[in-house]
């Protein structure tokens, strides 16, 4: 009835397998990068929530305030608006769910759908306005080595092993002179998720690139894959280096250790209702 439907918090009448399939569907296209908007929906996923500081409690996915400007237009954003343009016709289908959970959602379908582990994924953010966006400069950049990459991770709420962890993502994707002013895929196979982030890492001997771009890692052998600065501290880090060693020689550890990490990223400061299921989403396939 009428009625009821005024009661039914919006979070309730949306159909979060449907938005599932939606968001798969819309993963495929030949004309954009290497074939696959899976790597740009997962970066949006991950700076939406990335933002989240466990002191004051504030940032995360929970307001999606990164489609809103001043943080839509943070540099480390840059290139984004391709993710939220693609995804904006599944607001209009689903009106119902918020933007939170359609970008942490859509990073999911990403990770799930390109091979990688099922990830828990529960609904209930709500969205907030403009004036509610985190100031700049909580992401981590990329310039810096690893004390900078803990400074970030552990405002988060992380720890060594999950930041290890979380940074397999870059098997994923690649780096755009037009966003981050880096450039390149980190391997040969950028839309499968695998633990190539780490077997590249450490079977590859990396020197700086020769341009007139930001300071960044090629391999040697065939200069076509690419490393970031942070990336390197990944090798050089004694700490991180034990969990690099350990992804690389066991892919399953690996899968189980990012979906217990991305799972509590998409989660960070958010305070979900207490009925909110919890779904293990299957894969289309
Ligand atoms: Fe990342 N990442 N990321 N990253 N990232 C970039 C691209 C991707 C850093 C910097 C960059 C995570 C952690 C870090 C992805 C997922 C994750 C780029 C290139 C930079 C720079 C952007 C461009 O030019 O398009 C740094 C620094 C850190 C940590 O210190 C974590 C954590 C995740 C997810 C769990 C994915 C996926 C991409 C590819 C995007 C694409 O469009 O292909």
């Amino acid at each position: 009835s009428k009625q009821q439907d005024s009661t039914t918090p919006s979070w309730k009448k949306v159909d979060y397998a449907g938005v599932y399939k939606d968001i798969a569907a819309l993963l495929e296209d030949e004309n954009y990068d290497d074939g696959s908007y899976g790597p740009v929906f997962l970066r949006l996923a991950w700076h939406a929530s990335g933002t989240y500081d466990c002191k004051s409690h504030t940032g995360g996915s929970s307001g999606c305030t990164i489609r809103h400007a001043p943080e839509s237009e943070h540099d480390a954003n840059a290139g984004l608006e391709v993710a939220r343009r693609r995804l904006e016709p599944l607001k209009k289908k689903h009106p119902n769910i918020s933007y939170g959970d359609l970008y942490t959602l859509a990073g999911v379908v990403a990770v799930q759908e390109l091979g990688g582990p099922t990830v828990k994924w529960r609904p209930g953010r709500v969205d907030k306005q403009a004036v509610e966006c985190t100031p700049d400069g909580r992401l981590p950049d990329a310039a810096q080595g690893a004390d900078h990459v803990r400074d970030i991770f552990y405002r988060m709420g992380f720890g060594d092993q999950e930041i290890a962890a979380l940074v397999g993502a870059h098997a994923l994707g690649r780096c755009h002179t037009d966003r981050s002013g880096y450039d390149g895929p980190w391997n040969a196979s950028p839309t499968a998720f695998t633990n190539f982030f780490y077997t590249e890492l450490l079977d590859n001997t990396w020197v700086p690139k020769k341009w007139t771009g930001p300071m960044q890692f090629v391999d040697k052998q065939s200069g076509a894959f690419m490393m970031l600065p942070a990336d390197m501290a990944f090798k050089t880090d004694p700490r991180f280096r034990a969990y690099v060693e350990r992804y690389a020689r066991d892919q399953d550890a690996f899968f189980a250790d990012f979906a217990n990490a991305f799972a509590k990223l998409l989660e960070l400061g958010v305070s979900f209702p207490e009925d909110a299921p919890l779904y293990r989403f299957k894969t289309l396939d």
